[in-house]
């Protein structure tokens, strides 16, 4: 395996090189640190877009119309589509890649739903990771999609540019966002299947809700119908205004600067658990063994241990 080609072509944006390159952050080897330090120095100038909401509020829908507008524009994008609810592929991913075929042909766009073999930070450590590859290979866009259950949501606010919370018209809606905590995450609400009732009711909730929470800044609320592409031209703009926002006041610099904290939180915690992990069997199951016995508490046990780690 050589590595320095496999970096060249992906560089030029190959579509196989850059496959590979993300399946390797996927598996999570040891020649990953050498191939992302390579990749670092290409990296930059991309702007990510998070998408997130339930199952089923037309994520998917909206990234193939955004990848469309994106490409109108002349950008080159990149797809991640996460889904840590089934992360080894299954119905929703599958049925992600057929609907996004309309741009499997265009080598200006990159489509990889995303799982985590063996990576052992999870996919809060290889989501970085692959959108640094994607952005290496030139993709200028790079969108990712997290299905939002939970600390999903949290997790991709941190992990992009700006985020764009997907909500649907129904009764009791914008109550469930602002107790999940989305007011606080969302720098846009997309309002999807605005084809439906109840579309001029969940955007009014939505902005009574956002008045009452007086963040510094105000989420635009744009209705969408993802399926007719209607709302897309008015999303890019919010995204585009969102991103001036944060350019002007400093505040992408230290957004990024926040994620980058983060990443290498993630990868010592990630290297401490591992060299743990070596001591597996050794010293770990000695200690173990006494303060099953009662003659160690877990504490001091914890304290011999990193004692252990630090003389190497
Ligand atoms: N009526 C209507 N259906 C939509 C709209 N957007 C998406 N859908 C449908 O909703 C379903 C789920 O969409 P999908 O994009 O897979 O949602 P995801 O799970 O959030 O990614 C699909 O059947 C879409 O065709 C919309 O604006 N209006
Ligand atoms: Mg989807």
């Amino acid at each position: 395996l050589d590595h320095d080609a496999l970096i060249e072509a992906a560089l030029q944006g190959e579509r196989g090189a850059v496959a590979r390159l993300i399946s390797m952050v996927e598996n999570g080897g040891s020649e990953l640190p050498v191939v992302m330090e390579a990749l670092y120095a290409h990296t930059g100038a991309g702007y990510s877009i998070g998408i997130t909401g339930a199952p089923g509020a037309g994520k998917s829908t909206l990234t193939e119309r955004l990848v469309a507008e994106a490409r109108g524009r002349g950008h080159q994008v990149g797809v991640l589509a996460i889904d840590p609810t089934s992360p080894f592929s299954g119905g929703a991913l599958l049925g992600d890649r057929v609907r996004m075929q309309s741009h499997a042909t265009d080598a200006g766009v990159f489509i990889r739903s995303m799982a985590t073999r063996g990576h052992l930070g999870g996919l809060s450590l290889a989501t970085p990771e692959a959108a640094r590859v994607l952005e290496a290979a030139g993709k200028d866009i790079v969108i990712i999609e997290t299905v939002g259950v939970g600390q999903a949501e949290v997790e991709i606010a941190d992990a992009c540019d700006t985020t764009i919370v997907v909500l649907n018209p129904g009764w009791g809606d914008a109550v469930q966002a602002a107790k999940a905590g989305l007011m606080e995450i969302a720098d846009i609400f997309v309002v999807n299947k605005a084809d439906r009732q109840g579309t001029r009711d969940a955007v009014r909730e939505l902005r009574q809700m956002l008045e009452m929470a007086e963040l510094p800044w105000k989420p635009e609320i744009v209705p969408t119908i993802a399926t007719d592409g209607s709302g897309i031209d008015e999303l890019w703009t919010a995204i585009g205004a969102h991103r001036e926002y944060q350019e002007g006041n400093g505040l992408l610099a230290k957004r990024r600067r926040r994620r980058i904290e983060r990443e290498i939180r993630d990868i010592v915690a990630e290297r401490m658990r591992q060299r743990v992990e070596s001591h597996a069997g050794g010293l770990l199951e000695q200690l173990s063994e006494e303060v099953a016995a009662r003659r160690l508490d877990p504490y001091r046990a914890a304290d011999r241990l990193i004692e252990a780690l630090e003389a190497g």
